[in-house]
């Protein structure tokens, strides 16, 4: 097996300290740190959330996945800066108005991370305004509202409102949580919905045109 092949297992299987040792190895062995993300971290991520969604494995594996990608990426994160590399894609997401829940929200970053997306998290309790300025500010493709009470499904809608009519740049906008449903989301405008954080990583490369 190559080294890529076990670092890629390594992280699936949450081995962070075997993922952070393969990494150094891969780099030692004249691997660019590029190839690592393609072809070994990523797919990684993806069998991660493929497992997910198909109730094979639960939240403590994904985070422990989670943390061995982590343990990769800091080794290639300085040396994908110094080459110029940064992902292709940006999203934001956050927790709407109102909620405080993050567990979720915090699993659909940790994945969309995986996937090679840069993720700016604006946390929890976001107005539909500090979408709006992140947006601005940031220029993402994909944004991304979490909510988990049905309270908090208004200021989901008030959030897509704002963000369509803020005339900021044209951005894709997926929303999910235990709450929300396809058909609400298509009620409200959203483009996209994803009933998990495995889900969410297919939907997420849809909609910005990945695959
Ligand atoms: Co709260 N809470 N809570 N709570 N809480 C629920 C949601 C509730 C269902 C419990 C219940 O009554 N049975 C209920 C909501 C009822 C309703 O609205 N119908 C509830 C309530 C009422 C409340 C309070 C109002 C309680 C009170 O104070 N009286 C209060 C509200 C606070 C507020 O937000 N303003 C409250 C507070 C809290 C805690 C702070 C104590 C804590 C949150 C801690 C935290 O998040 N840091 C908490 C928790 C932990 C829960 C439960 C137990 C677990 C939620 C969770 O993390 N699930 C929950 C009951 C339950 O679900 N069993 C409950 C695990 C997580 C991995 O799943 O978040 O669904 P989930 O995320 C999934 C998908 O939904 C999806 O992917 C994720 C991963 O697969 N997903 C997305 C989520 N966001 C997505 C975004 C996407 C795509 C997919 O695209 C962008």
């Amino acid at each position: 097996m190559t080294t890529l092949e076990q670092l890629s297992q390594a992280v699936a299987a949450g081995k962070s300290k075997d993922a952070k040792a393969l990494t150094q190895r891969a780099l030692d062995e004249g691997v660019k740190p590029g190839r690592l993300v393609d072809e070994a971290l990523v797919p990684a991520m993806a069998a991660v959330g493929e497992r997910f969604k198909n109730n094979e494995i639960f939240v403590p594996e994904m985070l422990v996945a989670a943390r061995a990608m982590k343990e990769a990426m800091n080794l290639l994160e300085p040396r994908l800066l110094a080459a110029g590399i940064t992902p292709k894609y940006t999203a934001l997401i956050g927790t709407v108005q109102g909620d405080l829940h993050d567990i979720g929200k915090n699993l659909v970053a940790v994945m969309w991370r995986g996937a090679n997306f840069r993720v700016v998290d604006l946390g929890t309790n976001v107005p539909p305004a500090k979408f709006v300025a992140a947006i601005n500010e940031h220029r993402p493709q994909l944004i991304g509202l979490s909510a988990l009470l049905t309270t908090t499904m208004p200021a989901m809608v008030e959030t897509v409102r704002t963000i369509r009519a803020s005339g900021c740049p044209a951005v894709k906008i997926m929303v999910g949580g235990a709450p929300i449903s396809q058909q609400f989301a298509e009620e409200i405008g959203a483009d996209g919905y994803a009933s998990d954080a495995g889900s969410a990583v297919d939907r997420a490369r849809e909609l910005v045109g990945a695959i």
